[in-house]
């Protein structure tokens, strides 16, 4: 089984999760692509109706419009039944990292709104703790004076061995833009960053900070493929 073969299974089975009539929340990223994909195949068959679907980038509203998912937005509906969304990283206690894909900050706004969310990984995404896989740790900040605010980054978390980037895209110095418009400094640590709450607090405390990839007690399911099979996790 190829990796995405594990990413498509973990996406289906989460679907399994979606009922007629329900407000969805509709991820972003190579796995969520995979549950997007598959609730527009259930629509088109009629085995699913009255699905409204909420996308938290503008690639998956995209994706959305092209399997013709009907789609709304949190200001119509503040309160959603369920998101389906990927993750980088999740830790033992269903903490995720989300964000590689520059979509945290849409991401956070939507699973935060939901009654349940339900993340979808591949087994590789599994760390003993957040930060683990050595791999960025993001955080979406404003354009101005970005070096300031990646030097401040970086010294939060000085004990952490941490190295602050700002995100480029396509090889060139050109910084990534999220879709608000925003840039994206990703951190990548050496050791523990230790209490979670605690770091996630003294990051948005920096003024020219938006958000950050630290999904703390988010997620109420995840799914998670192995080559073994499936295993689900709830809170
Ligand atoms: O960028 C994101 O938040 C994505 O959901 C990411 O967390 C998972 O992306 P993947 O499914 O392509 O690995």
């Amino acid at each position: 089984l190829t990796q995405d073969d594990l990413k498509k299974i973990a996406a289906y089975k989460a679907v399994e999760y979606v009922e007629s009539g329900m407000v969805l929340g509709l991820g972003t990223g190579s796995t969520a692509k995979h549950a997007v994909d598959r609730i527009g195949d259930l629509l088109r068959q009629g085995k699913l109706k009255n699905i409204v679907g909420i996308p938290t980038s503008k690639k998956t509203h995209e994706q959305a419009v092209s399997l013709g998912i009907p789609l709304s937005d949190l200001d119509s509906h503040p309160t959603l039944d369920l998101a389906i969304d990927g993750a980088d990283e999740v830790d033992p206690f269903l903490n995720l990292v989300k964000g590689r894909g520059g979509s945290l900050l849409r991401e956070k706004m939507v699973e935060g709104a939901c009654k349940k969310f339900i993340v979808i990984v591949d087994e590789s995404k599994l760390v003993n703790y957040l930060g683990g896989s050595g791999l960025a740790m993001p955080v979406e900040i404003i354009p101005f004076c970005w070096k300031f605010t990646a030097a401040r980054l970086q010294n939060l978390f000085e004990e952490s061995g941490c190295d602050a980037r700002l995100r480029t895209f396509g090889g060139k110095d050109e910084p990534f833009v999220t879709d608000n418009g925003n840039y994206i400094v990703d951190l990548y640590f050496k050791k523990s960053i230790g209490d979670l709450k605690v770091a996630s607090d003294a990051i948005l405390q920096l003024a020219g900070v938006v958000e950050h990839g630290m999904f703390l007690d988010m997620a109420t399911t995840v799914i998670i493929a192995g080559e073994l099979g499936i295993t689900i996790k709830n809170k």
